[in-house]
């Protein structure tokens, strides 16, 4: 056997001993790369004499050509290997079910969900919505309301106090979302037009009360607003919110320290069902509570009351949302379940609008 023949043999068993394409390059660079030993085979070609050269010059050609081939095929077969194995590993079952995005697993809690209904009730009707803290003074929550120190009104609050500061002064958790009409009128001329949604706090726990719970309120000040737009403000809300073409609406005369007149309105509806139907039937619920703003508010909010008027309105969140979603108790709403979730919550791409359906 010929030094050629010894090589020839080698290479092919290192060619067919190459187990994927990196294995196969490396087996080229050793024979046919720069210094290659096949390489260096044919530079000694040029250092052989004519007759050398027809006999084992042929025959390193030879090898050369047959060692190329083999990588050549091993190569393509290599290749081919590996496209396969990744085929077979990268199958899609395309029968299987569509995995959702998480936007679309999410839930929008429905106190979030009403009170976007109802901001974009009164957006379309003008009105902007304010906000303000939920831990505030006594000044703000009771006396620029008109509650005067010592009124039994105060206590009907059932109001979470914090302790005394250095000064004596005494916060509260807000007991309802007054104070921030008081703040908006001080901060910013008439006319207002403004809706307060937000968390409150009063002590008080049960299947229809929580200590912390949300209330809407709103307030319009101008130089003539009256009664009667209350009526048609309130009225254009309920028929847009319960999705009805038109409601039947009682104002029975009430007592709130921060209204006068004050009124508790009632809603017509048909009880009859599992679910309260609005626009029909013939029993009442009440809804909200409304007044025309007491002259001593005005004053609070730094407004004159012989030459501004307005008026005001406000309503328990969380028992609209029971009423109008049929959730029967209201502990649920924030015991962060998420079965509860998924029945009750909203999907967060459907957003409430005039022209698209308030909860489609
Ligand atoms: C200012 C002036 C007047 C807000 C009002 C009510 C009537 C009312 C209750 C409804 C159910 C609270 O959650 S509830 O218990 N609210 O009945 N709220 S008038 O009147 C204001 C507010 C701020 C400066």
């Amino acid at each position: 056997m010929t030094e050629i023949d010894t090589l020839k043999a080698a290479l092919l068993a290192e060619v067919a001993g190459a187990e994927d394409e990196a294995a196969i390059e490396q087996v080229r660079v050793s024979a046919l790369g720069k210094k290659g030993s096949v390489s260096e085979l044919l530079k000694m070609l040029g250092t052989m004499t004519p007759e050398e050269r027809q006999t084992r010059g042929a025959a390193i050609n030879a090898l050369k050509t047959e060692i190329t081939d083999a990588i050549t095929a091993r190569k393509t077969l290599l290749k081919d290997a590996a496209i396969d194995a990744r085929l077979k590993a990268e199958t899609v079952d395309v029968s299987l079910p569509v995995r959702s995005s998480p936007a679309e697993r999410g839930r929008i809690h429905p106190i979030s969900q009403i009170i976007d209904e109802i901001t974009a009730v009164f957006a379309d009707m003008g009105f902007s919505i304010a906000e303000g803290p939920d831990v505030e003074t006594d000044y703000y929550n009771f006396t620029a309301l008109n509650f005067p120190e010592g009124h039994p009104a105060r206590e009907m609050h059932d109001t979470f106090f914090f302790q005394a500061d250095e000064k004596g002064e005494r916060k509260v958790l807000r007991t309802h979302t007054s104070p921030v009409q008081v703040r908006t009128m001080e901060a910013q001329d008439p006319p207002i037009r403004i809706v307060i949604p937000g968390k409150t706090y009063r002590q008080d726990s049960d299947a229809t009360h929580s200590p912390m719970f949300h209330q809407v309120e709103g307030l319009v000040i101008d130089r003539k607003s009256n009664v009667g737009n209350m009526r048609w403000v309130l009225e254009e809300f309920c028929k847009t919110f319960f999705e009805v073409p038109s409601v039947t609406m009682r104002f029975r005369p009430s007592f709130f320290p921060f209204t006068e007149p004050s009124f508790e309105v009632d809603i017509q509806c048909d009880r009859s069902g599992p679910i309260v139907k609005f626009g029909e039937g013939t029993d009442w619920m009440e809804i909200l509570g409304c007044g025309m703003v007491h002259p001593n508010v005005l004053r609070s909010g730094g407004l004159d009351p012989d030459e501004y008027q307005g008026f005001a309105w406000g309503m328990g969140l969380d028992r609209i949302a029971m009423l109008k979603y049929g959730m029967p108790d209201l502990r649920d709403f924030f015991n962060a379940d998420v079965r509860w979730m998924n029945h009750y919550g909203f999907r967060p791409l459907d957003m409430p609008t005039l022209f698209g359906g308030l909860s489609q």
